[in-house]
């Protein structure tokens, strides 16, 4: 099979963002685009050449497009086999898994996760290292220096591989194999939680729950787990048939995109339990009756909790969670005795500190929680472990919650999101933080006297890495919070991110609507920040 070498000039804007590139897919449908990107990563990923790669995506528009591209790059780079997800479907969690379980020397994951799809939409390509997690700085860092510097690719010309039928094909050397994309994740699972208790949770008839996949990667999973192995009555998936344009929603699990879930479990007559999972599967919201579980706050009973699931029966060696979520978790961390970190924005970051079995869970505020069993956050996983509890304690989701708050304290918490804002506003919005940093220690603001104020930046405790420049963070006497940083997975104009916290510890006042807990905080942080004045906006876009 002949080997073409195209010629090919860099494209300037292929800086992998928090999680991998992500554009416009026109973007993506500009001649070389693709190419010299997937090129970037097996000129700097030369232990693929000869060894095993784990290719798919979350079904989005361009994704089975860009696989056969890819297959046909890949024979063209001597790789000798590549995994693929049955019909191009992995979930993100589940291509970790299959990464790990394969000891295969890294994927390709194709999403823009939590981003819509359809041809005016967005697409996205990740490479995930052999220890099954998105790549670390160093490793992105390479990639987009080689795009800077690319000048041809290789490719064959073949006829499209079957990606529909489980079995193996060839093109020239390369062993294709088409995979079941769930088996081996949902065996995982079972070896992580007690089937059995969740089955009788069910069984029991009384328990109502709907999982929404929105229409994206997890339907499938979810049906097979959910619906097959753990017996939930089947319709319990709801929007469970993935689509390349996720049914024109937007497949983002919070209080706005999944708001017709948060109805399902709203009133005398709402469900028991509602959850819902993102694009690509890693992301998820739990609810209970009239009753939203923050992420912060589902990481830290999770935490809590964790002896009470099989997977976990011997407890954890730590915790870590990213800069933006709140403390909630470090408190249980205490409380149990292990370690606790905190990391910047973005799971890469977690990365070393599981391989170095430090941490043994994680999360964060943006829907996002996990642990050592794979190197992706993932949405399922953390639906079972709920499933798992409920089974056990057999409390409401709201009871548990309010148990743990009782015992711990409450983290009120919110996050308002102003998207697609201008970048140049954006930009000048954070540098003028930056000015005003480093008079802030000490000054009175209402209530509140700033303890400390700063730009995060991060050393990883394993290899010494730096990550500067994460997030402005002030912190007030007495453990509250105002942090703001700027999106890093948007593809249009910038979105500014505002995090707030407070901690309560009197239980008499553990039950105020979180934005009226919070509003005196939210009020100086949106005037410290002259959020109004530089962008227009009066009010954020999606408030979680
Ligand atoms: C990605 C990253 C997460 C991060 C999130 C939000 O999630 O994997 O670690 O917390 O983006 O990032 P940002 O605030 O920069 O938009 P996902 O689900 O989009 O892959």
């Amino acid at each position: 099979m002949e080997v073409r070498v195209i010629s090919t000039t860099p494209f300037d804007d292929q800086k992998p963002g928090t999680s991998g590139l992500r554009k416009k897919v026109a973007t993506f449908q500009q001649p070389h685009y693709l190419e010299n990107f997937v090129q970037a990563i097996f000129d700097t990923q030369t232990a693929l050449t000869g060894g095993t790669l784990v290719l798919g995506g979350d079904g989005r528009f361009y994704n089975r497009t860009a696989i056969q591209i890819i297959l046909r790059m890949a024979a063209a780079n001597g790789v000798a086999r590549v995994l693929v997800g049955q019909g191009g479907i992995l979930s993100t969690p589940a291509a970790s898994c299959i990464i790990r379980k394969y000891q295969t020397q890294g994927g390709i994951i194709l999403s823009a996760s939590h981003n819509p799809g359809g041809p005016d939409e967005d697409f996205g390509i990740k490479f995930n290292i052999d220890a099954g997690g998105p790549a670390p700085e160093s490793v992105t860092n390479a990639l987009y220096a080689r795009t800077q510097r690319i000048d041809r690719y290789r490719i064959v010309d073949a006829d499209p591989i079957d990606l529909d039928q489980i079995g193996e094909s060839r093109l020239g050397e390369l062993v294709v194999q088409v995979i079941d994309a769930v088996a081996d994740y949902a065996d995982l699972m079972a070896s992580l939680f007690d089937f059995d208790a969740i089955r009788q949770l069910f069984n029991a008839g009384r328990f109502r729950m709907r999982f929404d996949a929105m229409h994206a990667v997890t339907g499938p999973y979810a049906v097979e787990i959910l619906e097959h192995r753990l017996g939930a009555e089947s319709g319990t998936v709801i929007n469970g048939v993935p689509l390349e344009d996720f049914g024109g929603g937007h497949p983002d699990p919070n209080l706005v995109h999944a708001h017709a879930l948060v109805e399902l479990t709203s009133g005398a007559q709402g469900l028991d339990f509602g959850a819902a999972s993102d694009g690509d599967g890693d992301r998820n919201m739990v609810l209970g009756r009239d009753f939203f579980v923050t992420p912060s706050d589902s990481l830290a009973v999770l935490a809590a909790n964790a002896p009470l699931t099989p997977g976990y029966k011997n407890g954890i060696s730590g915790i870590a969670r990213s800069m933006p979520t709140s403390q909630a978790a470090d408190r249980v961390a205490e409380a149990l005795g292990v370690e606790c970190f905190e990391t910047p924005t973005g799971w890469k970051f977690f990365g070393n500190l599981l391989d170095a079995g430090r941490i043994t869970l994680c999360g964060e505020e943006s829907f996002g929680t996990g642990s050592d069993h794979v190197r992706e956050k993932d949405g399922l996983w953390a639906v079972l472990f709920w499933l798992n509890l409920l089974a056990v304690k057999r409390q409401s989701v709201a009871d548990i919650v309010r148990a743990h708050w009782r015992r711990f304290g409450r983290n009120y918490y919110t996050r308002h999101d102003y998207e697609g804002i201008d970048s140049a506003a954006a930009e000048g919005l954070v540098n003028h933080l930056h000015i005003l940093l480093p008079s802030l220690p000490g000054q009175q603001l209402g209530d509140f006297k700033v303890a400390f104020a700063d730009d995060f930046a991060y050393t990883d405790p394993i290899d010494g890495s730096v990550a500067a420049h994460q997030g402005i963070r002030i912190g007030f006497e007495n453990g509250a919070r105002i942090v703001l940083r700027l999106s890093g997975t948007g593809t249009q104009g910038a979105t500014l991110r505002l995090y707030i916290e407070q901690y309560e510890a009197d239980s008499a006042r553990h039950d105020r609507p979180v934005q009226e807990a919070l509003a005196p905080l939210i009020l100086i942080a949106r005037e410290l920040a002259q959020i109004e004045a530089r962008t227009g906006r009066t009010q954020p876009d999606v408030i979680t």
